[in-house]
């Protein structure tokens, strides 16, 4: 509590907004944001195929049935389909090497190796989910579509990620504005393989649990710079660890020019910085290591006023919430 003056106490009187407890609230977690939707905007590629679109509302109705803890839906794929995986794939595959951070390189052989992970079928998210789950305890919950930011992070918090499962359309391999599997299954899954990258992200689930809309803003900000489309120093250059640069060839390609400026990773300034996604970002962030980055986040956590603090029980799956009011 704020005190003005002797006596004079400012009692917040704003409510905490809802947050999931447990694992299985996360099925109330699914406000989708209608952006990017082929259905309503005349820019999407696929706006104009019926065909696509029809197939994204089958595959968006397996995620709005899904229940916590039920087996994942698998998808039949087309040959059309995993062509255009393939494409995604080998184009990205080749440039990996000299462009991805260790952790995310590490990660892909894995996946390779014990996943199925290659060019010729997309993976499955129940075989991604249960592979994750032995790295880092991770688990993935399919989703339709793009979900609201406070409830995309609550969901970190029980490390639970939620991934879309239908593809781009084929007339766009090298950048798509929304997530798609490419994205999931290419971006984020070889780096939450990670166990440090795990913590990392789970870490920012928790600070957004309770936190207030203008918190929420900066977080999903700084998770923006950093789980999508950020940078690291490793043995003196420069690689990308962001999923939003490892899905895309084309902007991965761009933000290891010498075109876009690059900022160095700053919580406290970072969570400021304006963003679109619609095209490549024109400013990226880097930071001189994960350690750097995750000590500099959890001060930033630290730094969010909540009249509570949250511990994650893995035991049970849920929260325990201390010093409430
Ligand atoms: N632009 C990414 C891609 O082409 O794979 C997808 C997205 C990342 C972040 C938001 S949308
Ligand atoms: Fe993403």
């Amino acid at each position: 509590l704020k005190r003005v003056a002797d006596g004079v106490r400012i009692i917040p009187d704003e409510k905490v907004p809802w947050f999931p407890r447990k694992i299985r609230d996360l099925d109330k977690c699914n406000l989708l944001i209608t952006k990017y939707d082929p259905d309503i905007d005349q820019d999407h590629p696929g706006f104009s195929d019926a065909e696509y679109r029809k197939r994204r509302c089958f595959i968006a109705e397996l995620a709005a049935n899904f229940k916590q803890g039920d087996p994942l839906p698998r998808v039949e794929y087309t040959p059309e389909e995993v062509a255009t995986w393939r494409e995604v794939y080998r184009n990205l595959r080749t440039i990996y090497p000299d462009r991805a951070c260790k952790q995310f390189l590490d990660g892909l052989l894995q996946l390779e190796r014990e996943c199925g992970y290659g060019e010729d079928s997309i993976p499955q998210l129940r075989d991604v989910s249960a592979f994750l789950k032995e790295k880092t305890g991770f688990q993935l919950r399919p989703v339709a579509g793009l979900l609201s930011a406070r409830d995309f992070l609550a969901s970190l918090a029980f490390r639970v990620f939620q991934c879309t499962q239908y593809i781009r359309h084929a007339s766009s391999p090298m950048h798509s504005p929304e997530p798609d599997c490419c994205h999931e299954l290419l971006g984020h899954v070889p780096m939450l393989a990670d166990k440090e990258f795990a913590q990392f992200s789970q870490e920012i689930g928790l600070a957004s649990l309770g936190a207030s809309d203008e918190d929420i803003e900066r977080l999903s900000t700084l998770y923006w710079f950093t789980v999508e489309f950020g940078l690291c120093k490793q043995n003196g250059t420069v690689k990308a660890y962001g999923a939003g640069l490892l899905s895309s060839y084309g902007e991965l390609i761009y933000a290891l020019s010498n075109e876009p400026e690059y900022k160095p990773f700053n919580p406290e300034e970072t969570a400021f910085q304006p963003y679109q996604d619609q095209t490549f970002q024109s400013v990226y962030f880097v930071s001189e290591s994960f350690e750097d980055a995750k000590i500099k986040m959890r001060r930033y956590s630290s730094s969010i006023q909540r009249p509570f603090s949250v511990r994650y029980d893995p035991f049970t799956c849920s929260l325990e919430l201390l010093d409430q009011p």
